[in-house]
């Protein structure tokens, strides 16, 4: 089936196999306040290799001008392996799907963009407003372009003490009810892994760690020490998988976890020592809700001056040359 979505003054037809039918993001009424950048839209249609990007990452986890550089190398590596890269975010008030290099440098310099999940989409268009799309916002977006792909750093999850706060991202719950393969490094260990892994599997997230290991990475290290449910040893297994899932219209979304290369695996015991600073540093200082993962990042940033962030931009790298083969891929069998 196929589903019109307005771009423009164009309305594009937006080819969908038929897991994509049905609107289970709710967001059709707003179709038309999606903007479906031309490179985008050409190559949907094409059938050709998409890859989404997230762009929180640009405005609250990156600082300036290493938030720019990595999102503009990130577009050139997902072009280097034959995708088209797709970086998602709002500008005044519209859902971008894919970006200009002015409106990439637009986000990545605006200092009071918001941060938008799902919560925070009615409102951020309701006002007209801007700002860097999450992994939940993101998969929405995504989903509704008819993009299966999605390539990011790492992904929320339950917040160290979420037991008690209930601190517990809204990426999980959107992987639970979207179906699209998020690309990530598996989980930061500023959050609770094992916790996290228990609440994927409560939404029906199919979780595979890629390569031959059976150990959920951790980000800044490629084992958590905690089992993957699953492992893919390539892209084709990935991209089989991910097949299966919109296939059997599932409307649940995978979760593909890449360990980072053992050369940029961060110093684990500065690594772990900050986040143990950051952490206590959020509690301490009452930070809540959103603030708390933009503000341990910037922490954990600072007190490894730097190196956290070497990490994050190689792990990112590898991630969208993974994610873009694994789209390749998924092209090639929906041939
Ligand atoms: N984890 C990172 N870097 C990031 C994020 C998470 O290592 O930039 C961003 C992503 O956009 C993710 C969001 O979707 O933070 C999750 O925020 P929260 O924990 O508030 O749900
Ligand atoms: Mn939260």
């Amino acid at each position: 089936s196929s589903r019109l979505l307005r771009c423009g003054a164009s309305t594009l037809p937006i080819r969908r196999s038929h897991a994509y039918s049905g609107n289970p993001t709710g967001l059709g009424a707003l179709g038309s306040l999606f903007r479906v950048h031309p490179s985008v839209s050409q190559a949907l249609a094409e059938h050709q290799p998409v890859v989404a990007l997230e762009s929180t990452i640009i405005t609250h986890g990156m600082p300036f001008p290493y938030n720019l550089s990595t999102a503009m190398e990130v577009e050139s590596l997902v072009r280097a392996q034959g995708a088209i890269p797709a970086t998602v975010g709002v500008l005044r008030g519209r859902v971008h799907v894919g970006l200009s290099s002015e409106e990439l440098e637009y986000l990545a310099r605006s200092e009071g963009s918001l941060k938008i999940s799902r919560r925070d989409l009615p409102y951020a268009i309701s006002k007209g407003l801007s700002g860097g799309t999450t992994v939940s916002a993101t998969m929405i977006a995504a989903h509704s372009a008819g993009i299966p792909v999605f390539v990011t750093g790492g992904i929320g999850g339950v917040h160290r003490g979420g037991e008690h706060s209930l601190d517990v991202s809204a990426d999980l719950t959107e992987l639970g009810r979207t179906p699209v393969a998020v690309v990530s490094a598996g989980v930061k260990s500023i959050l609770d892994i094992g916790r996290t892994l228990e609440f994927l599997e409560t939404q029906g997230v199919c979780v595979a760690t890629y390569g031959l290991s059976n150990n959920f990475p951790a980000f800044f290290s490629p084992q958590s020490g905690f089992t993957s449910p699953y492992h893919v040893r390539d892209p084709e297994e990935a991209a089989k998988l991910i097949e299966g899932t919109l296939s059997l219209g599932l409307q649940s979304g995978l979760l593909i976890a890449v360990p980072i290369c053992e050369e940029h695996a961060a110093v684990g015991q500065q690594i772990d020592d900050a986040i143990q600073t950051a952490v206590a540093e959020a509690s301490f200082e009452e930070i809540r809700g959103k603030d708390v993962t933009p503000f341990i990042l910037r922490r954990v940033n600072e007190l490894t001056k730097g190196k956290s962030l070497e990490a994050n931009v190689a792990l990112i790298h590898n991630n969208a040359k993974v994610g873009s083969q694994i789209a390749c891929e998924l092209a090639k069998l929906r041939h």
